[in-house]
């Protein structure tokens, strides 16, 4: 009898420890002590974006402008090794000012959401601090993947323009998932203003380098 109750009291101990030990460890990666890596699941852009970005903050754009500017930052992207071929950046519509941007960077983030419009979103909300993006744009050097597509109305941004046609990053073998046909009208149902393709040509030419410089494809 005094052994069984004995035993039972060892395996209450074990259990309140590893318990114990659970929640210190739960409680620790959101310590300030913690690594930054298990701290917070948030993206870090390259550290070149950032200098990008706040040389071109408080200068309004026309369309054509902002796509050059989101395919420079997708070429720069794979020129650096930094990312994907897929470069995005939230604007003020009323201004044609850039809120801010953000690229592919999945292989580095190790982040399977870290796709160039998510990250510019998160990046913009965080700026901002507002999970909803109104009176914005989104701007991408391709069209979204299903994922993106899902994402921008809950973005909040009320327009969005974008460079390639999503079959662009298919032919180099990228997964973009399936969105339906008639991805626009969904969009505009919803209060989303879509233009593109626009420059296709200029939007190829990221593609074009990734896939020489074989890079990584998912
Ligand atoms: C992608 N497609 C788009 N449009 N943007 C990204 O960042 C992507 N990454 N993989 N497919
Ligand atoms: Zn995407």
């Amino acid at each position: 009898m005094f052994g069984k109750d004995h035993h039972t009291d060892d395996s209450f101990n074990i259990r309140t420890m590893l318990t114990f030990c659970m929640l210190a460890f739960i409680c620790g990666c959101n310590t300030p002590g913690a690594p930054e890596s298990i701290m917070t699941p948030a993206v870090k852009m390259p550290e070149w974006l950032y200098r990008v970005e706040s040389e071109h903050l408080n200068k309004s754009m026309t369309d054509e402008e902002k796509m050059r500017f989101v395919i420079s930052l997708a070429l720069e992207n794979v020129d650096r090794g930094t990312g994907g071929p897929f470069g995005a950046a939230i604007f003020e519509i009323a201004t044609g000012k850039l809120v801010a941007a953000g690229v592919n960077s999945v292989v580095p983030a190790n982040q399977s959401w870290a796709h160039a419009e998510m990250t510019a979103f998160a990046r913009a909300q965080m700026l901002r601090q507002s999970f909803a993006l109104k009176g914005c744009m989104l701007v991408t050097s391709c069209e979204p993947c299903a994922m993106c597509f899902g994402a921008t109305p809950w973005s909040g941004v009320e327009q969005m323009l974008y460079g390639a046609p999503g079959d662009f990053a298919r032919e180099i073998g990228f997964d973009e998932g399936d969105k339906v046909s008639d991805w626009h009208s969904a969009l505009e149902k919803r209060g989303i203003k879509v233009t593109g393709p626009m420059l296709p040509d200029e939007a190829k030419v990221p593609f074009t380098l990734y896939h020489q410089k074989t890079g990584k494809i998912y």
